[in-house]
């Protein structure tokens, strides 16, 4: 032991001696006394300094550390190799229409034709031009049936019906004799006054009936060639012959009769005689 750690230890008991006198000065009654924590224990100076403690054991390896900042760019990496070869493209729109091309040489000559047969062409065009006449009659016909159907007058014994074309009364007689009936005869008052009707309420003003003095100037007949007999229906002042050439016969909407020019060409009223019934059709 050296003479530093003498005095250390001289110093130490001297020290012990003091603290234990003034213990028992401070807590001679201590029996009568509350317990305060300098009397509490008969030891209150330190102990001597411990010898240096073993070395201790590692610690345990230390947490992540944070995230350093972003590094400087790098230099350009090397060009990389040749990819491989891309799939062929889609179809392009169609191309503009090319140039005509010369015209090609001539072919070799056909073999020669078989002997033809003698034609009776003219009887053939003859036929053929009146089949495309009957074609066109039936046209026509049909035309004339739709119209028929569209609207008609009837009494017990005949068909009246108007033909809105305009015709002379020659071609205005023919179109309802090809069509098996004529040009309408009024011979009462009873189908006078239907017709007058028909012409009104089809909104016309005057129609040709089938009454003319063709033949002899002032003698009225009917287109059958059957002379005016009881009835007439002439409106005041007529038939005048105006001009010297009126010979055929127009009905007016109000019934009465006027003489007109016949190439006057006006619509026409023809009419149809009905099938007569037998007794037993009558019953
Ligand atoms: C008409 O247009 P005008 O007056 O010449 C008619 C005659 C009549 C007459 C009566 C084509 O002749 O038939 O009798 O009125 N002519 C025509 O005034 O309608
Ligand atoms: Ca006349
Ligand atoms: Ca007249």
């Amino acid at each position: 032991m050296n003479g530093q750690k003498k005095r250390q230890l001289k110093t130490y008991l001297i020290l012990a001696v003091l603290s234990a006198l003034l213990a028992r000065v401070f807590c001679s009654d201590a029996d009568s006394h509350p317990t305060t924590d300098v009397c509490s224990t008969n030891t209150i100076l330190p102990g001597p300094k411990g010898e240096k403690g073993e070395r201790g054991n590692p610690g345990e390896i230390g947490k992540l550390g944070k995230e350093g900042p972003m590094g400087m760019k790098g230099e350009k990496g090397d060009p990389a190799d040749v990819g491989d070869q891309g799939m062929i493209g889609k179809i392009g729109p169609i191309g503009t229409k090319g140039e005509k091309g010369c015209k090609g040489l001539s072919g070799p000559a056909g073999g020669k034709g078989k002997a033809g047969s003698v034609c009776d062409c003219g009887r053939y065009r003859k036929f053929v031009g009146q089949l495309e006449v009957n074609v066109a009659r039936l046209k026509t016909s049909l035309k004339f049936v739709k119209n028929v159907i569209a609207g008609i007058r009837e009494t017990d014994e005949k068909y009246y019906y108007i033909v809105k074309e305009e015709r002379s009364y020659r071609d205005a007689l023919t179109h309802c004799r090809i069509r098996g009936g004529t040009l309408a005869m009024p011979r009462d008052e009873a189908s006078n006054s239907l017709i007058a009707d028909y012409i009104s309420k089809s909104g016309l003003f005057r129609v040709f009936i089938g009454v003319n003095d063709v033949e002899k100037e002032g003698q009225f007949m009917y287109t059958d060639n059957t002379p005016l007999q009881n009835y007439s229906s002439w409106k005041e002042s007529e038939p005048n012959d105006a001009s010297g050439h009126e010979d055929c016969v127009e009905m007016l909407s109000s019934g009465a009769w006027n003489d007109v020019e016949c190439h006057l060409t006006i619509y026409f009223v023809c009419e149809f005689m009905k099938k007569k019934k037998t007794d037993l059709q009558r019953a």
